[in-house]
């Protein structure tokens, strides 16, 4: 799409050179949020298709490669080592590991390999064994992410020469109501370290979770960080919480799950070409409700039987479900 070409959803905004609207209001994505459902479903629909065939999604498996005793505070994480949750934390897999189960998930169909740390940030000894494995990953002719937290411009650079594809940071939810979630690092900071992974040349994936009582004026604000980015990210996940016993989010009011649709909708039409991810949440979803969001423009998913430590559907679960929607692995 491009400057001159009319815009891909329903606003009277002026356009940034790749066509996609950077301008986005609260009050607009609240609005967006609150639109009659059929009519949010058939405009983020409509848009989809524009942009992605509809009846394919993609497959990324992910894999905690460092488990556990995480210092920040996150209020949804099993891994904070603040709380009592027990998980058992465990240290960094070991290269040869990591790369048999990258081979297990790409014999699954699995596209996209996702290895995840439990850190503020890395230490340079563990940035060495990453890069190692995101090498092994991408020799096996698997995309490659990786979540490892906070980031310098340095370390995005070294990652980069590594071959690594995507770098997962989410925002997590939007800055007005960040402080009720996170208390050990800032918005901010998580700007910050996008900037050093977009600048190194990396692809962007964030997003962020709902459910965590925040509003629907803060599911908007969420979705305006992202989409009025520089750049849109190239992946946006976005989470429903896993509410783990022992985290200070556990019990807290489950989110209505059309307002979950809603949030995919809304990030289709916002971000139109970017792949939306139905994240986490999906193991306590029904097969009715995976496909309303696959309706509303979500195409991409976590496949195989775990998270990083919370399960997700076995992969069976997932095949039947695709079979029967007649949907395809992108
Ligand atoms: N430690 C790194 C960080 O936080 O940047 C990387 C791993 S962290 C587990 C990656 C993301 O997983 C978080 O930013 C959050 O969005 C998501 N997440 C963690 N626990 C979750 C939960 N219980 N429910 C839904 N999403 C969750
Ligand atoms: C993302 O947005 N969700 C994934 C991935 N990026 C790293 C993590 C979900 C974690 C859910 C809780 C758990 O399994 O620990
Ligand atoms: Fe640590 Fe990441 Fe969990 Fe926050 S989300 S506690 S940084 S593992």
């Amino acid at each position: 799409m491009t400057a001159v070409e009319a815009c891909s959803c329903s606003c009277s905004a002026a356009h940034p050179a790749d066509g996609f609207r950077r301008d986005w209001t609260v009050p607009e994505a609240a609005a967006l949020l609150g639109r009659p459902f059929s009519d949010l479903i058939h405009e983020a629909q409509t848009i989809h298709r524009q942009y992605f065939d509809p009846n394919r999604v993609q497959l990324s498996q992910l894999l905690s490669i460092k488990t556990g005793g995480c210092p920040e505070d996150c209020k949804y994480c099993p891994q904070s080592a603040r709380y009592d949750t027990e998980l058992e934390a465990d240290k960094l897999m070991e290269i040869e590991a990591v790369l048999r189960e990258a081979r297990a998930a790409k014999e699954n169909g699995a596209t996209r390999f996702c290895m995840g740390a439990a850190w503020r940030s890395p230490k340079e000894r563990d940035l060495d064994k990453v890069c190692a494995m995101v090498e092994g990953v991408k020799g096996l002719g698997l995309e490659t992410c990786v979540t490892l937290g906070m980031l310098d411009a340095a370390q995005a650079r070294r990652l980069k020469a590594a071959g690594l594809d995507y770098y997962n940071h989410n925002i997590d939810t939007a800055p007005e109501f960040y402080g009720e979630i996170i208390s050990t690092r800032t918005f901010a900071d998580r700007l910050d370290t996008l900037g050093h992974v977009r600048a190194a040349g990396l692809n962007v994936c964030c997003g962020g979770i709902v459910g965590m009582g925040e509003g629907r004026e803060h599911r908007a604000g969420m979705l305006i960080a992202l989409a009025n980015m520089p750049k849109h990210p190239e992946s946006v996940p976005i989470n429903m919480l896993v509410q783990v016993e022992g985290t200070p989010l556990f019990g807290e009011d489950a989110l209505d799950p059309f307002e979950f649709v809603r949030t995919i909708a809304a990030a289709r039409i916002m971000m139109p070409a970017s792949l939306v991810r139905l994240s986490a949440g999906r193991e306590a979803m029904s097969d009715e409700l995976q496909a309303l969001c696959f309706l509303a423009g979500a195409n991409s998913i976590f496949y195989g039987e775990k998270l990083l430590t919370t399960p997700n559907p076995a992969e069976g679960r997932d095949a039947r479900l695709f079979a029967r929607l007649g949907v395809e692995p992108l």
